[in-house]
């Protein structure tokens, strides 16, 4: 029996045609620009997202810090909410190497911030405070239901940033789930921020790769901060080979993912002692909650692993499951039925 892994999007093994173009793919120094296939995925991914250039990084991670280092300098901030993953889950990258202060609101549920938050958060021009400098979104967004922000709201944003001299980041990690969940071109969710960042190892399917979007003079320095994290790769084609295979060959079958999250979703419902609106699912991410006084999530996690299906327990009631590539309907109705079985023994 084939294990259910709906731990993360992150899991997904690279396709066939993947392995083929890594195999095949044309290589040389990436650091001195020669290689052909990361060139052609840098101008690839630029394309698509509607900028000048584009840059590969190893992760979701290194880039949004190569971004907010590009952006900001020490002592300068950041305002971003108080869910983003960049706050949560990246270390705390932009303290850590760069002295950069995070200054956090409030997530909406939707992943969005007020923009009069945002305003507020604005610092006025006084020696005792750090200087504002960039603002973050990120879509979808990870931790507030996978929720795809729409390019009215990212626009607001954009337009309030102009209007006090700021730049925004846009952590892209699954932005085609969000442009998929939307119906849009992915264009319309990037045209107005300054940089972005988006996930080839996630939905995706690659195997390793993140890629920074902005304008040339704004990729130029990125190189530099990347070169700095010690991210400049060399033959970094054996990467970018799957990477134009993933923006070629994998954004369309989303839809599959968001489907499957929604009748997991509704799966879940149905199961007395557990939680959800299955209303905010939009696209690959399902969190739901246990109801209290039952098991813990993580005696959750582990009956659900001796049934072969593995979901991330993330809080006090709290759990995850990611849909991707390689699960399908099936795979739903299976780990809907071990769900039961396992709430009905609790
Ligand atoms: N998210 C991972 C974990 O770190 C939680 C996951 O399984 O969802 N931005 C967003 C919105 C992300 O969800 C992630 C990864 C990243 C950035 C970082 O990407 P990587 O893992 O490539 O550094």
């Amino acid at each position: 029996m084939m294990t259910i892994d709906l731990r993360s999007d992150t899991v997904t093994l690279p396709t066939p045609s993947m392995r083929e173009a890594i195999y095949r793919a044309e290589l040389g120094d990436d650091v001195f620009g020669e290689d052909p296939t990361t060139n052609q995925l840098e101008e690839m991914a630029a394309e698509r997202m509607g900028k000048e250039a584009a840059l590969l990084v190893a992760s979701g991670t290194m880039g949004n810090l190569v971004c907010t280092l590009t952006h900001c300098r020490r002592g300068e901030e950041v305002i971003l909410g108080d869910r983003s993953h960049t706050f949560l889950y990246e270390a705390g990258g932009m303290s850590t190497l760069g002295g950069i202060h995070p200054h956090t609101i409030s997530n909406q549920p939707d992943g969005t911030m007020r923009l009069e938050d945002i305003e507020g958060a604005i610092r006025g021009d006084n020696v005792h405070f750090p200087q504002t400098r960039l603002i973050c979104l990120e879509n979808t967004h990870n931790r507030c239901s996978g929720s795809a922000l729409t390019s009215e709201y990212i626009d607001s944003a954009a337009a309030l940033a102009k209007e006090h001299g700021l730049s925004v980041h846009l952590d892209g990690a699954r932005i085609f789930n969000a442009a998929v969940a939307l119906g849009i071109d992915v264009k319309e969710l990037t045209a107005n921020v300054d940089s972005l960042s988006f996930c080839l190892s996630k939905g995706l399917s690659a195997p390793v790769g993140s890629v920074v979007c902005g304008s040339s003079e704004f990729i130029a320095e990125a190189r530099r901060a990347r070169k700095v994290l010690g991210g400049g790769m060399r033959q970094a084609g054996v990467i970018a080979a799957a990477g134009i295979k993933a923006l070629e060959e994998m954004v369309d079958r989303l839809a599959e993912d968001h489907e499957n999250a929604r009748r997991l979703a509704e799966g879940i419902a149905s199961i007395t002692g557990l939680l959800i609106e299955p209303a905010r699912v939009q696209t690959n991410i399902v969190y739901f909650e246990l109801d209290e006084g039952r098991m813990t999530p993580k005696a959750l996690v582990t009956e659900l692993n001796k049934k072969e299906v593995k979901l991330l327990s993330v809080g006090v009631r709290r759990l995850r499951a990611v849909t991707h590539y390689g699960i399908s309907t099936e795979d739903i109705d299976l780990t809907v039925k071990a769900l039961g079985e396992v709430m009905k023994a609790a």
